[in-house]
């Protein structure tokens, strides 16, 4: 059963539940240099595993030398390190493509910013022995559904080359608290630079293999193609982005903002890619027609997310749309519009944000207190 997409602007129920269980991170958010946990956006397939921390094994094998078993304690007294992870899930500006895929709808916030603490995996997988005929290491969470017919536990694999990379790690805690329950206590991947999809959460076990892996999170999900029954590339690493809190205050409902004419509007954001450092961060205050460059600030530790800042000046009153992009050192920028070219599983959508913003006369206007 392949992937339902749909044209309908209104949201189905379930893609309205899958919008509760899995929640953005704030716009607002963005303020923070780390993203406060309960903040950080979530993607559960499935359910949140209970998995007993006292009790928990973490099991490593197939193509090595030397099989481990390791507990939380042993794995605790490994080589400790804290990386700021800017992290994205692939499904990211969904909702903004026509026709779209019903699975999480997400517009701008399925990321988040945090600050892992676990041990790097490259000295497990040296110390275990990877054998000869190796390839690759699988990932296999605790978590088990049935997603588009099909039964399964969440796995995932990565190359031996970016399993070893520098910021690749086994992580217990966040912003230095042990892991909550739905950000994959007690253990989790962490892969820096890449979607969130290949960060799997509560680890029960690693696994060298023989053959690239081509299960369905890997094999079918998660991968670039035009129609259902194209094999299309797997999806990677993180499409560029920039990302503004919202100038001012909203209304209530349909979060248009709302900014007093005649002063320079402070507005701050971040900015990311997965492909490379961000080169540069632009702003537009006409729906992208002109764009001025904005100031790029320093980046949050090795794998985080860059600051960046500029003044609007909102002189006039009127209605205006405000939107940002970025280009890495790679060179790869942002589109203007979600879908080009369209893929079927709504994935790495990276279209520029666009921001609603009514400026109006200073006290022009009704208001309590
Ligand atoms: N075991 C397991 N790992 C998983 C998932 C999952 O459903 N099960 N979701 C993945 C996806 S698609 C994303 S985007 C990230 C989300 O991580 P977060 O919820 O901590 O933000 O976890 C990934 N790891
Ligand atoms: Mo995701």
């Amino acid at each position: 059963m392949p992937n339902r997409v749909t044209e309908s602007a209104q949201f189905t129920r379930e893609e309205v539940m899958q919008a509760q269980r899995c929640h953005s991170m704030h716009a607002e958010g963005l303020r923070y240099p780390v993203t406060p946990i309960g903040m950080h956006y979530l993607l559960i397939h499935y359910d949140i595993p209970y998995v007993d921390p006292g009790a928990y094994e973490l099991e490593v094998g197939g193509l090595v030398q030397e099989p481990l078993r390791l507990t939380l304690e042993d794995i605790k007294a490994r080589p400790k390190v804290t990386e700021a992870v800017m992290m994205e899930c692939a499904g990211t500006g969904r909702s903004h493509a026509s026709p779209r895929t019903v699975f999480v709808p997400w517009f701008d916030g399925a990321i988040g910013c945090a600050e892992w603490t676990g041990t790097p995996l490259g000295p497990i997988l040296e110390e275990t022995g990877l054998l000869d005929g190796a390839v690759e290491v699988l990932f296999t969470g605790h978590d088990r559904g049935v997603e588009q017919g099909i039964e399964q536990d969440f796995e995932r694999s990565l190359s031996l080359e970016e399993a070893s990379r520098e910021g690749v790690m086994l992580a217990y805690e966040v912003n230095g608290v042990p892991l909550p329950p739905q950000h994959g206590a007690p253990l989790r991947l962490v892969v820096p630079g890449w979607y969130g999809m290949a960060s799997v959460k509560w680890l029960r076990s690693i696994t060298a293999i023989a053959e690239p892996f081509d299960g369905f999170q890997q094999g079918n999900q998660y991968r670039y193609k035009r129609s259902a029954d194209e094999k299309g590339e797997p999806v990677t690493r993180q499409r560029p982005r920039a990302m503004m809190a919202p100038p001012g205050i909203p209304s209530q409902l349909g979060r248009t903002r709302y900014v007093e004419s005649g002063q320079k509007v402070p507005i701050e954001g971040r900015a990311w890619s997965g492909w490379g450092p961000v080169a540069r961060v632009e702003f537009s205050a006409d729906g992208g027609r002109s764009w001025e460059e904005a100031e790029l600030g320093g980046r949050i530790g090795r794998f985080g997310w860059f600051g960046w800042s500029h003044e609007w000046e909102a002189h006039a009153p009127g209605e205006y749309e405000l939107s940002c992009r970025a280009t890495d050192a790679a060179g790869n920028t942002q589109p203007p519009d979600a879908g080009e070219p369209w893929n079927h599983g709504t994935y790495g959508i990276n279209a520029v944000q666009r921001v609603p913003v009514v400026v109006r006369e200073g006290g022009e206007h009704e208001h309590q207190n």
